[in-house]
Formats: C-alpha cells, sequence, structure tokens
C-alpha cells in the first residue's frame, strides 16, 4: 500500500497535471475558409473536470488515490456572455452514462475554462426523468436567463428496455448558481428535444423552435426544425401550430433530421440560426452543422439558407464516443460583433470558433442555397468559375 508521502506525492503530481492543462493557451490552427477560425485545442475535454469530482482526497479511504466516480465527457453545452466573462453549461457525462449539468468559465472564451467547484444539482421535480442533457441558455427580454434541455425518462409503455422519452425541460436563473424548475414544455409531438427559447417576445408570447419527433431517436413524421409559440412560461404549452421553419428535405444534409442549435442571433438583417443537420451513411449517422436565417419581425419565416454543411468533423473530431458529430448549442455573440460558436465533437469534448457578425451576415446572405441537384449544382460552380476565370485573366 502507497506510504502517506507518497498519496500526497500523486496528488500534487495529478494537481500539477491538471493545472497545466486547464491554463494552457489555445491558438488558432492553419485550418482557413474565410469564415470563421478554428483552435487547436478542444476548450473542455472530461480531462477538465476537477479532480475533486472524481477523487477522494482522504489516505484513510483511498490510499491509492484512485478514481471513485470518474468523467466520461464535456460535450454540448450553453453559452452566455455575463459582465464580460464567457461560462459555457456543459452537458458532464459521468462514468455511468448519466448526464449533468455544470458551469465553466473563461476570460477569453477560447482557453482557460476553469468548472465552478459544484456541478448544477437541478431543483429534483420530476421522479420519472433519468437522464439530462443540452441545455441552451436563452437571455429573454422578460429578465431571465432561461436554460432549456432534454428531459429523458423511460417509456413505461414499451416492452423495449432502451424505449425513452425526450421533453424539453426548462429552468430559469439571473446568476447560473440558483435554478427555479418550471414545468416541462407541452406540445402536440409525443417527443422532443433541441428545444430553443427565442430571445424576445413574438407578438407578445414566448417562442420556441422545436423538434416534433414521433419516437425518441427518429423523427419520424416530424418535418424539420419549427415554431411555436406559449402564452405563459409557467404553464408552458405550444399553443399555435408548430410550423416548419427549416424542413428536412431529401438529399441533403438534413434528411434524416435536424435541430436547432445556439440561441438565433439577431443581426441587422435577419436571426440567424446555427443548427444541426443528420444524414444517414453506410457508417452510420453523420451530424453536421449547417446555418439559416429568420425574419427579424418574423421569426418563423425563413430568409436565407446557404448551401450545405457550416462545420464538419475534421481530423481528430471525427472520432469518439459518438464517431462523426459535430453538434453545437450555444454560441456568444459580443457588443463588438466577433461571435463565438461552441461545439462538441463526436459526443465526447468541446471546441469554439471564432468568427464576425459581419463574416456570419456575409456567409448567410451571401452563399448560394442548395441547388437539390447534381447538375445544377454544377452549373452553380461552373458560373463561379466562370467569373473567376475573367477576373484572373485581367
Ligand atoms: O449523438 C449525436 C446527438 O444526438 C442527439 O441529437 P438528435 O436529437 O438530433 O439526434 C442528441 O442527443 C445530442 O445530444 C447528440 O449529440
Amino acid at each position: 500500500m502507497p506510504t502517506i508521502e507518497e498519496f500526497n506525492a500523486r496528488i500534487a503530481e495529478e494537481t500539477a497535471k491538471y493545472e497545466a492543462l486547464i491554463t494552457r493557451k489555445n491558438e488558432k490552427s492553419d485550418y482557413y475558409n474565410g469564415i470563421y477560425d478554428q483552435y487547436k485545442y478542444p476548450v473542455l475535454t472530461a480531462a477538465h473536470a476537477p479532480l475533486i469530482w472524481k477523487y477522494d482526497f482522504n489516505y484513510e479511504t483511498n490510499p491509492y488515490f484512485m478514481e471513485r466516480l470518474g468523467i466520461n465527457a464535456a460535450l454540448n453545452s450553453g453559452a452566455i456572455e455575463l459582465n464580460g466573462k464567457f461560462y459555457l453549461v456543459v452537458r458532464v457525462e459521468g462514468n455511468d452514462r448519466k448526464s449533468f449539468f455544470a458551469v465553466a468559465e473563461s476570460d477569453n472564451g477560447i482557453d482557460n475554462f476553469r468548472f465552478w467547484d459544484f456541478p448544477v444539482l437541478l431543483p429534483d421535480t420530476q421522479p420519472e426523468e433519468t437522464n439530462v442533457y443540452d441545455m441552451r441558455l436563452t437571455k429573454h427580454e422578460d429578465g431571465w436567463i432561461y436554460g432549456v434541455f432534454c428531459s429523458e425518462s423511460k417509456d413505461t409503455e414499451s416492452s423495449d428496455l432502451s424505449a425513452a422519452v425526450a421533453q424539453a425541460g426548462i429552468v430559469r436563473t439571473k446568476d447560473l448558481k440558483t435554478w427555479e424548475r418550471l414545468p416541462n414544455l407541452k406540445s402536440k409531438s409525443p417527443q422532443q428535444r433541441n428545444v430553443v427559447l427565442h430571445p424576445e417576445f413574438v407578438d407578445g408570447k414566448y417562442a420556441f423552435y422545436t423538434r416534433p419527433q414521433d419516437d425518441f431517436i427518429q423523427t419520424g413524421s416530424g418535418g424539420g426544425v419549427c415554431f411555436g409559440l406559449c402564452e405563459d412560461i409557467n404553464n408552458p404549452v405550444i399553443c399555435t401550430e408548430e410550423v416548419v421553419i427549416s424542413p428536412r428535405i431529401y438529399h441533403t444534409l438534413t434528411e434524416v433530421k435536424n435541430g436547432a442549435g445556439a440561441v438565433p442571433i439577431k443581426t441587422p438583417k435577419g436571426w440567424i440560426h446555427i443548427a444541426h443537420g443528420v444524414r444517414n451513411t453506410a457508417a452510420g449517422l453523420r451530424y453536421v452543422i449547417y446555418v439559416f436565417a429568420t425574419d427579424l419581425n418574423e421569426p418563423s419565416k425563413l430568409i436565407a439558407s446557404p448551401s450545405g454543411l457550416f462545420i464538419a468533423p475534421h481530423g481528430d473530431e471525427r472520432v469518439g464516443d459518438v464517431s462523426n458529430v459535430v453538434f453545437t448549442n450555444g454560441a456568444i455573440a459580443r457588443e463588438n460583433g466577433d461571435v463565438y460558436i461552441y461545439y462538441a465533437s463526436s459526443d465526447t469534448r468541446m471546441h469554439v470558433a471564432t468568427t464576425t457578425i459581419e463574416k456570419l451576415m456575409d456567409y448567410t446572405f451571401n452563399t448560394p442555397s442548395d441547388a437539390l441537384r447534381s447538375v445544377d449544382c454544377v452549373k452553380q460552380r461552373y458560373e463561379l468559375i466562370e467569373k473567376n476565370l475573367q477576373i484572373l485573366k485581367k
């Protein structure tokens, strides 16, 4: 058995390794597309979880300094700026497969993210709820910060052991420390995931982006990302038809399903949405991030649909617990026009991509839409090449 001196030396060594990781400076990678910058290191990984979450520091009860409650992943994070600091409400997954939320903060949004000592202990108002994940944080004009997340329960009506039901859970806070739980959102759909609260009232009502689904995994008759209104946030029911605003379309990246991601960003030309789209492949589902825009005064009206993917998994990002996935549920748009897009790769770790409102608008409103057929996509490219050759000839 290790001596107390060896035990203390091990703690010192692990603490030094941890501090080196947490304080490592991040730098832009050499990836270029003119739209956003990417970074060399993930902003958060399972290894960023504080040692006090995992180890028992008592020599008497843990002489081998073993992990007692390990952490498996740090992924899909809501994001918000408060008083000039960057906060992520991270989906942390324990080795026991259960996810929970924890706040990590950074001064610059690209590195030095540090978790608060305690994860979020949600008010336990839903006895049937087994798992919670993927919180979207909305700074609403009513003065509250809302967190809308997936609340998952076992489907007790099914004989399939793994059948589950996904609903949209809602909490609200002023400081990310004290959380008040509201009832889960009710809609006509049997299941909901990837629900996002719009930051402003629409026709005097709360407005939600929803993703109706018939089943836990398959969206079935769900036609895509929808929009619906709710009169009373304390009794949250979608009281209007859920209208599809970003549809699933055959042979596009949203063919199998899609879902709202970050809270839409208000720009002079419209609300910019950074969402995810899913297609099927021989290697399984492939999740990419895409962008669309809706009208400033009528946020249910689609006004721009730049073609194709915005962020795809590259290099190491392609491998993880659920490979070939990038997923976003948080972005921060600062007063100075800088935009920080937080995304997880392969359900395992968190990254940031940085851009500006100006670039995001240029991308959203000047990228051609998907021409939907190979022949028409080639024609689009011909047009671009011809124009370029004219310029290069001069
Ligand atoms: O595993 C990829 C993602 O799958 C789900 O997204 P969707 O509901 O669109 O299929 C979510 O559970 C998400 O957490 C996960 O990253």
